[in-house]
């Protein structure tokens, strides 16, 4: 993207005016069908960062997506530049071609006007909006381990010759103000003090309060943080947490790749997870449904030895094709070392920071919700504080220990306070 169009001011979209720009355009008009006064237009944008319009017409769907100026939770207050739609659509191909079907299709893009056109995905819903809905996925474990070994294994240096990696690092350096985004709102603010973190107050002051006083735990999330930042092993999706994915019964489609950077392998892995136990853990405070929890747990522990035997696969055959002992690549003992670490920092910025989930904020109940919330936090430092969970089930013991010793008090109370308070 140039500079010239970077600077560019653009025009924000309302329903009128895709209704206009999608009727202009008749390879995308088609897939609609119908006349464009009679089309359905809504703009459904419930997350962070962009307008999301939803195009329903007699033949089919479409999805307009805008990128916004500013980072729409924070507000115009928050400045952003609009080449993060311009990275979108490269990524949404890039990945696209690593795992085809895996992301929606991309039918047009405009970087002039940070406006992508994709297929409409229906009727799936995000991944969070599933598993609080209680739902059990058969085939999530393999889709998701499937899309993370082949974009993560293919654009690392275990499969690229650096020349070609380092050319592909080049193509999606400029999308560094997503990355400064993720290193302020996941790694930075969540623990310091600043106007824009919020968390269930006063109820969590004096724990939120000691560990931001703790200068341990800080150095701990600095080393990650550093890794984070310096650590370029592959070409990462950068935002891969639950409501990044939509599901149905049988498909899994990964949406929403503005992050993208490259980063640590455990990242993407590390967000996941972390999004994953978060909602294990926010259960209490919904249904209180042991036995799914306990299925969340194993979805955690499937993905990652999935994706562990993938990888080492796709590792092994292209070996196979080299002659010499050249790329090997990053191995997957430190790539679980990162994953139990972010999966931490992210467990923990969704209670401390700006960007709140739906998992705890549904909870009706303040007190449960701030019981699992407190939970969350003090289970995520021990993590964060331990150099002993080196293997996939020792991450999900700790928290199988605490869903179990949930169950085992009757009172809504003593439930809530899962043996922490
Ligand atoms: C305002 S952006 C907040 C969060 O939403 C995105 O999905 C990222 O996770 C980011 O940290
Ligand atoms: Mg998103």
């Amino acid at each position: 993207m140039s500079s010239s169009e970077e600077s560019e001011a653009y025009r924000i979209h309302t329903e009128g005016s895709v209704r206009d720009m999608i009727a202009g355009q008749p390879g995308l008009a088609v897939r609609l069908g119908g006349i464009p006064a009679g089309w359905d237009i809504r703009e459904i944008g419930d997350g962070n960062l962009n307008l999301v319009f939803r195009l329903a017409g007699p033949q089919g769907g479409l999805i307009v997506k805008q990128a916004l100026p500013y980072l729409r939770l924070a507000g115009p207050s928050w400045p952003l530049s609009k080449a993060r739609s311009f990275y979108e659509s490269l990524a949404l191909r890039q990945f696209g071609r690593l795992q085809p079907g895996a992301l929606p299709a991309l039918l047009y893009a405009d970087a002039a006007d940070a406006v992508i056109v994709m297929e409409l995905l229906h009727p799936h819903v995000t991944l969070r909006n599933a598993l609080l809905h209680g739902r059990r996925l058969a085939a999530l474990s393999d889709h998701l381990s499937s899309y993370l070994a082949n974009t993560l294994f293919h654009t690392s240096d275990a499969f690229l010759p650096p020349e070609k990696k380092a050319a592909l690092m080049a193509r999606y350096a400029g999308n560094h103000e997503m990355l400064a985004v993720t290193d302020m709102l996941v790694f930075t603010e969540p623990f310091r003090s600043s106007a824009r973190n919020r968390w269930t107050s006063p109820e969590l002051d004096s724990l939120v309060a000691e560990l931001k006083a703790d200068a341990v735990l800080l150095r701990r999330v600095e080393a990650l943080r550093q890794r984070f930042l310096n650590n370029s092993q592959a070409l990462l999706h950068g935002d891969l947490h639950t409501s990044s994915i939509m599901v149905t019964e049988t498909e899994t489609r990964i949406i929403d790749p503005e992050f993208v950077f490259y980063g640590p392998i455990g990242f993407d892995l590390g967000m996941l997870v972390g999004d994953l136990l978060l909602n294990c853990l926010a259960q209490a405070g919904h249904r209180h449904d042991v036995d799914y929890s306990c299925w969340t747990l194993r979805l955690v522990e499937t993905i990652w030895l999935e994706f562990g035997c993938r990888f080492e696969q796709l590792r092994l055959q292209h070996q196979g094709s080299l002659s010499g002992h050249e790329a090997a690549g990053p191995c997957l003992q430190v790539i679980l070392r990162d994953t139990v670490g972010y999966a931490a920092i992210e467990m923990m910025r969704r209670v401390l920071g700006l960007a709140h989930v739906a998992d705890f904020e549904l909870i009706e109940d303040r007190a449960a919700r701030a019981a699992c919330e407190r939970a969350t936090l003090l289970l995520s430092r021990r993590i964060i504080m331990s150099d002993a969970i080196d293997s996939i089930h020792a991450l999900t013991a700790q928290v199988r220990s605490l869903v179990h010793s949930g169950s085992r008090m009757p009172s809504p109370s003593r439930r809530s306070a899962y043996g922490l308070l």
